[in-house]
């Protein structure tokens, strides 16, 4: 049975994923089977992504925050998700280590990919994070963090940085886990309905 559906994927990959998320053959074999019939050509452009998150999110905007996903998620650069980069996605948003999260967090708000967070690159993800928000949620938020800015404002303060500082990933991951208003800053958890 299996061969059939597994030939496309080569031993490598399999072997590359195996070890990277801890995912059994099995279970990987039949996401590339689900991979290959929703996404025939074996890439998943943005604008794909963008309507998946859509879906999720169908009360907001999640646009923004669907392309800041898309290229933490594009390790490659080359602007599609192959098979590799989106069990990758799968693995870190699901399954994955609290450490392993937190560095793809940082790959998130790092959106010139530096090395580095500043303020600037904070306060664009909380923009968009801001509008995944439904918006009687919003209403309901905190004084200090109902607008993106005072969002941005505060998430920056639990860092100890000046605002023309810089932030790299090891002081980045210390100060989310240090801290749990950083930790439930960074993102946003639709309420369950
Ligand atoms: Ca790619
Ligand atoms: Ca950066």
């Amino acid at each position: 049975m299996g061969n059939s559906t597994s030939s496309a994927m080569s031993k490598e990959i399999l072997e590359d994923l195996k070890l990277s998320t801890k995912f059994t053959e099995v279970e990987i074999c039949q996401w590339y089977e689900n991979f290959q019939k929703q996404c025939p050509t074996g890439r998943i452009t943005p604008e794909e992504f963008e309507q998946i998150y859509t879906r999720f999110f169908p009360e907001s905007d999640a646009k923004s925050y669907a392309r800041h996903v898309f290229r933490s998620f594009d390790t490659n650069d080359d602007g599609t998700l192959d098979f590799k980069e989106y069990i990758i996605a799968l693995h870190l948003t699901s399954t994955g280590k609290t450490t392993r999260k937190l560095e793809w967090a940082f790959s998130l708000f790092d959106v010139d990919k530096n090395g580095y967070i500043n303020k600037t690159e904070v306060a664009e993800i909380c923009q968009a994070i801001f509008k995944l928000i439904p918006k009687e949620e919003v209403s309901k938020l905190p004084s200090d963090e109902n607008t993106p800015e005072k969002r941005a404002n505060k998430l920056w303060s639990f860092f100890k940085k000046k605002d023309n500082e810089r932030l790299a990933e090891g002081e980045f991951i210390s100060g989310v886990t240090e801290n749990e208003n950083a930790m439930r800053l960074i993102h946003y958890e639709p309420i369950a309905k």
